[in-house]
């Protein structure tokens, strides 16, 4: 079923009698905070820049200041930017229901920021940066990086343990979803009695796999987007509008 805006009041009813609610989000979620999409049209990352130059590890290793740039201006990006009233609303659910979990796929920590407890970062964190060569974790220096524009090159920094060369702490094409994070992630698809998908196109797996996990186990899956997207077909309602006027609107 699909409506235009108003919330049937059976789907709160749903919501409000949820025990155990999963959240899985994507970057629709943060659009509304300023940071880029990855796949909408014009405003999208990947229809400015080539995902197969920058977001795979032969990317990294064939240019890796130029990937270690592109990351550092989107972490910038993030660093400037706030958390929205959808990011305010998924937190406030805590406060409602008994168990609230958020698996996103999102890299940046803007449901942390809001004040969401349990989050599953499925794709990495802009911040979680790690040695490419032993893993070591590298902390940023404080402060906002002086990128200014994505496609400007910065040498990544030498891994203070071996030398190496570190690589943002994210999950690019072609690797491995992070093992702990991924078996959390189908387990509370698996058990979540109301799954609610945010502002994912979901196209990217194995993480658009997760609603239809959750539908067959018995979920209610509820989708947010304005535009229609695959995952429609396993949702019991499409939410068609944008995150940050259609998530409040749930609690209220
Ligand atoms: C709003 C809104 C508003 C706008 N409110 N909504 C099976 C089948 C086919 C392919 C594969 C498969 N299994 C694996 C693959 C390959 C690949 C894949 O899925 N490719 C597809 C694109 C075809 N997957 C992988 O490579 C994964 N790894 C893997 O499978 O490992 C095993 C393996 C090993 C070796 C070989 C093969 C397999 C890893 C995927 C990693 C994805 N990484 C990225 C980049 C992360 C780092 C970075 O940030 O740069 O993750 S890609 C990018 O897409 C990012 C996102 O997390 C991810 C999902 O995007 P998301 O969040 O859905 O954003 P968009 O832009 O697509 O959609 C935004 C939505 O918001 C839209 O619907 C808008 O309408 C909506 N919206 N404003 C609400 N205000
Ligand atoms: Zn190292």
């Amino acid at each position: 079923m699909s409506i235009a805006f108003t919330t049937p009041a059976e789907l709160l009813d749903v919501l409000a009698g949820a025990r155990r609610l999963c959240v899985f989000s994507g970057a629709g979620v943060s659009a509304e905070s300023g940071i880029a999409t990855f796949r909408q049209p014009d405003t999208g990352l990947w229809s400015r820049f080539d995902p197969l130059m920058l977001a795979t590890l032969e990317a990294f290793q064939r240019d890796p200041a130029l990937v270690w740039g592109w990351y550092e201006w989107r972490r910038a990006a993030v660093l400037r930017a706030q958390p929205n009233p959808a990011h305010h609303a998924i937190a406030g659910l805590a406060a409602r229901l008994p168990q609230v979990c958020v698996v996103t796929q999102n890299v940046d920590d803007l449901h942390e920021r809001a004040g969401a407890r349990d989050v599953v970062h499925l794709h990495g964190s802009l911040e979680a940066a790690r040695c490419s060569r032993c893993a070591a974790p590298y902390a940023h220096p404080a402060g906002i990086p002086a990128v200014t524009q994505g496609g400007e090159r910065m040498p990544p920094p030498a891994c203070a343990a071996c030398g190496g060369p570190v690589r943002p702490g994210v999950v690019w094409f072609g690797e491995s979803l992070p093992m702990q994070a991924w078996a959390r992630a189908e387990a509370l698809a698996r058990e979540a009695d109301v799954f609610l998908c945010v502002g994912t196109s979901g196209l990217v797996y194995p993480a658009a796999s997760l609603p239809q996990q959750a539908a067959r186990a018995g979920a209610a899956v509820i989708q947010v987007n304005p535009d229609a997207t695959p995952l429609d077909g396993c949702a019991r309602w499409n939410l068609r509008g944008p995150a940050g006027a259609v998530m409040p609107a749930l609690l209220a």
